[in-house]
């Protein structure tokens, strides 16, 4: 920048001297009342001082084009950076200031969010690897796996129960309409049609009209012993009276444990019989925080593991998959139709990745196709 000074008797006068001398593209930077001791002022000793600027180099040369591209270049980057840092502000407090300053944590932090993981566990998730968090500018897809692999690392799947040896009782418990029934009747005609198990039912739900007829109709269809039982004893009568049998499926009414004589009889089975392994049917459909109070309504059952029906109904499965990270137990199965016994998988981490990832491009492409912003899109 060239900056240069003019004194005249008068600021018309200096005005045209800066033109002259530098041309139309000068920039008068301040004007101010000076001394002035040529014999043609217009007041005694007063003159006027202009100071004006030019962005010239010392030769009055202009700057080489190159050097502004590269000044915008650099600008926009900075801009781009403090567009990061303004959107991901949420992050901040619960990663530290790090996340400023470090691109593959806010690239890591972007890649949970848009998986739909909760702030309070990506907080968690990154910060108990906090030494690997930073991974030095390793390429996006590698960002993505590590991302994805934080979350999978922190999920439960128990996949061997179907072929265990031996007796085992199965009771689905859980709220209303979310499958148990259903679920129930897939899993005992795969026990007794594809691994050619004794499988028998026994249905405590005797509180809703016509539960005991639904069961007995699958029951029916599928050639399987099923019992109604009414209180604890009958429950235990029924127990033994399939006891040559390799699998025992338990029905449940959907309401809270303890407000009734039925329920008060599944925490009874629990507590005497060592073979029961408890389900806890939750729908994927449901939101996050319904499925926390679901499940608290459920928690004085000593449920070891969760089932997660409709997944077929739901392109989002991120609720579920921060509800099972959050609780900790793990998930034995999902539904995904309304097919007896077809549509039923052994709950694998693959899938989860999987279901994660496209959700992912979901996501960003409806975002994208609403022209606001999404995490891609905001990456250079
Ligand atoms: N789309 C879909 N529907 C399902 C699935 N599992 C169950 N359903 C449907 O959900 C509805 C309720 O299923 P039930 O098995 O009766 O549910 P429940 O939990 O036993 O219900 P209650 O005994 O009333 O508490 C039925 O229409 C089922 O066909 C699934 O995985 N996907
Ligand atoms: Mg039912």
């Amino acid at each position: 920048m060239n900056i240069r000074k003019f004194t005249a008797r008068n600021s018309g006068e200096a005005i045209k001297m800066v033109k002259k001398e530098m041309g139309d593209d000068a920039v008068i930077l301040r004007t101010r009342t000076v001394s002035y001791s040529g014999g043609d002022a217009e007041r005694p000793g007063r003159g006027i001082e202009v100071t004006a600027a030019i962005d010239y180099d010392g030769q009055g040369i202009r700057q080489p084009v190159r050097d502004v591209n590269e000044a915008i270049k650099v600008r926009s980057h900075e801009l781009k950076e403090i567009k990061e840092a303004i959107l991901f502000s949420d992050a901040g407090d619960i990663l530290g200031p790090d996340f400023y300053f470090d691109r593959d944590i806010r690239e890591k932090y972007n890649y949970l969010k848009s998986m739909g993981i909760n702030r309070d566990i990506i907080g968690k998730i990154m910060s108990e690897n906090r030494p690997l968090a930073s991974s030095g500018g390793q390429g996006k897809s590698h960002l993505l796996q590590e991302s994805l692999l934080k979350v999978m690392t922190k999920i439960k799947t128990d996949t061997g129960r179907h072929a265990e040896k031996g007796q085992k009782i199965y009771a689905f418990i859980g709220p209303t309409g979310v499958g148990k029934t259903t679920t129930l009747a897939k899993l005992a005609a795969q026990s007794a049609l594809n691994s050619g198990m004794k499988a028998a039912m026994i249905t405590l739900d005797t509180f809703r009209i016509a539960a005991a007829a639904q069961l007995e109709a699958y029951a029916r269809i599928m050639g399987l012993p099923m019992e109604v039982a009414v209180n604890g004893k009958e429950l235990n009568r029924a127990i033994s009276k399939f006891s040559d049998y390799d699998r025992i499926f338990i029905d449940t009414a959907g309401r809270s444990p303890g407000s009734d004589q039925g329920n008060r009889d599944i925490l009874s089975l629990f507590r005497d019989n060592d073979r029961v392994h408890g389900y806890l049917v939750l729908s994927a459909t449901t939101q996050y925080k319904n499925m926390v109070h679901a499940s608290e309504r459920f928690a004085n059952l000593p449920f070891q593991s969760y089932i997660f029906s409709k997944l077929d109904e739901t392109e989002d499965i991120s609720p579920m998959i921060n509800f099972i990270i959050s609780k900790g137990k793990p998930v034995s199965y999902f539904t995904t139709g309304q097919q007896v016994p077809e549509d039923i998988e052994i709950a694998s981490k693959k899938r989860l990745a999987s279901l994660l990832l496209s959700g992912i491009k979901e996501k960003s492409h409806s975002v994208s196709n609403e022209g606001s912003y999404n995490g891609s899109s905001c990456r250079p």
